[in-house]
């Protein structure tokens, strides 16, 4: 019997081990929602949850030659990228990229979660002509964006500004994420230049998991291999992310700190 076959993403991204962040989260989000999940791996990096020990960029070559031939061969729909961790990557990815018109997520990750910094020298300027060349959509934290805006976003009330002055700026749209911002609420701003949109979900207590970024970034990019329209992927996107945190793993203390995950097929959680 023919089944109808579910439409492809790729995403272009680092490994973590402890498989909570990355291409891993990627892949389960990409998996829950329904769409066929194919990846490139553009760093490996030796984590778990709260420590960071090593991140190695792989060989721009290789990331490029991963990306060539998944896009010669599956019918990509939509990609994202995530870790990217050097300059020669990102431009290896760029290059490699320029033959294609599928919609691309650009989740700007620098940074971990623990504050390690994961890139090299020369990354943020690559990132940022990467993203005014090909992105279709980029999706800061409070500290990415300012990052790329150059200046501090100093409340969730002047987010919605900056996201629009970003979204100018890199002429593409911008999803700034609130969740590093005081209040009750978190409240995205999806900017497409002088568009604005809130997105506003309920803070979950202890919501400070490990792989929320990628997790909603993949989710978006799952949506728009679907076909959903930008504004209509991210609201699904933010709903999936919210009953992966709701329902999230949490197991007992380690060193010191319990471990938590996402938990990416919520329905599955108490079988
Ligand atoms: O959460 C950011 C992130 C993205 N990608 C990889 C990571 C991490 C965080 O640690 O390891 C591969």
């Amino acid at each position: 019997m023919e089944t109808a076959q579910p439409p492809v993403a790729l995403t272009i991204a680092g490994s973590d081990c402890s498989a909570g962040a990355g291409l891993q989260a990627d892949l389960k989000a990409f998996s829950a929602c329904g769409v066929y999940g194919v990846t490139a791996v553009s760093a490996l990096v030796v984590e778990a949850p709260g420590i960071v020990s090593r991140v190695e960029a792989q060989l721009p070559e290789v990331v490029a030659e991963q990306v060539r031939l998944l896009s010669d061969t599956f019918p990509i729909a939509a990609a994202k990228t995530g870790l990217l961790a050097s300059a020669d990557v990102v431009r290896a990815v760029q290059k490699v990229l320029e033959p294609t018109t599928f919609p691309l997520v650009v989740d700007p990750v620098a940074v971990a979660s623990t504050g390690y910094s994961m890139v090299g020298p020369g990354f943020a300027d690559a990132l940022r002509e990467f993203i005014e060349k090909r992105a279709s959509l980029v999706t800061p934290n409070r500290k990415e964006a300012e990052e790329l805006l150059g200046k501090p976003i100093a409340s969730c009330d002047a987010a919605k500004e900056a996201a629009s002055a970003l979204s100018r700026e890199l002429g593409c749209p911008v999803l700034l994420k609130g969740g590093h911002f005081d209040g009750s609420e978190c409240v995205d701003f999806l900017a497409e230049g002088n568009r604005i949109e809130s997105i506003t979900g309920a803070r979950i207590p202890d919501g400070d998991i490990h792989g929320t970024g990628c997790t909603y970034s993949a989710a978006i990019t799952a949506r728009l291999a679907q076909g959903f329209e930008l504004a209509e992927a991210v609201r699904l996107a933010r709903r999936y992310l919210h009953e992966t945190l709701a329902a999230a793993y949490v197991w007992p203390k380690i060193r010191g700190e319990s471990v938590k995950a996402l938990a990416h097929f919520p329905e599955n959680s108490q079988t």
